[in-house]
């Protein structure tokens, strides 16, 4: 484990790149997030085509204790599945009052949010961008540009990721290419 109780220092490309030292590197491909498109027929197909890469992470771990505060990059592919962008699977934290920070470092993406309650937000994450996703708020990550999209994020220890509750009912909005331009689609 990179992370150690005494300061310590890695690089991050500002272009986008791996960081020059990590705890954890880790794949979507489209075949682990086959439920979370729209489409599914359209999923099927790209799946049996060459199951591509959807992003990579690459994370700098720390204890799961609220002082601590895990981070890392992101490498989001760009690409549509039945005209959805590629994006992360979303969640909300187990922890549900706990928030997370974002950092644009190249490729234009959104941040996609939604509150139990159905408050719903779309951001723009682009280079030098930096965001601010509060407690209770789920978020995921879309890429609505032509190029890889490079972010790095940081949140508390504790607030742990809870996908059940997004494979169960999606996030309210949805990115898709509309001729070249985002557009987004409310599904409930
Ligand atoms: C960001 C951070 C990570 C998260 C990753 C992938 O990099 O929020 O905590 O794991 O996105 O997103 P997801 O876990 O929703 O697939
Ligand atoms: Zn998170």
């Amino acid at each position: 484990m990179i992370h150690q109780a005494r300061p310590f220092r890695l690089s991050i490309p500002f272009t986008g790149g791996a960081p020059s030292a990590y705890d954890e590197y880790s794949q979507r491909r489209l075949s682990d997030m086959r439920d979370y498109y729209h489409d599914s027929a359209a999923a099927d197909a790209l799946i049996d085509a060459n199951d591509p890469l959807i992003y990579e992470v690459w994370s700098i771990l720390t204890p799961e204790l609220a002082g601590e505060l895990p981070f890392g990059v992101t490498r989001l592919l760009p690409g549509t599945v039945g005209g959805e962008y590629f994006m992360t699977k979303g969640h909300y934290h187990q922890v549900l009052e706990t928030g997370e920070v974002y950092l644009g470092l190249a490729g234009e993406g959104r941040i996609v949010t939604e509150t139990p309650e159905g408050d719903t937000d779309v951001q723009a994450l682009t280079p030098g961008t930096m965001l601010y996703i509060p407690p209770r708020w789920a978020h995921r990550t879309v890429n609505v540009g032509a190029g890889d999209l490079w972010f790095a994020w940081v949140y508390p220890g504790n607030a742990g990721h809870d996908y059940v509750t997004i494979v169960r009912d999606g996030f309210r909005l949805r990115l898709m290419d509309k001729n070249g331009t985002p557009g987004i689609m409310t599904t409930r």
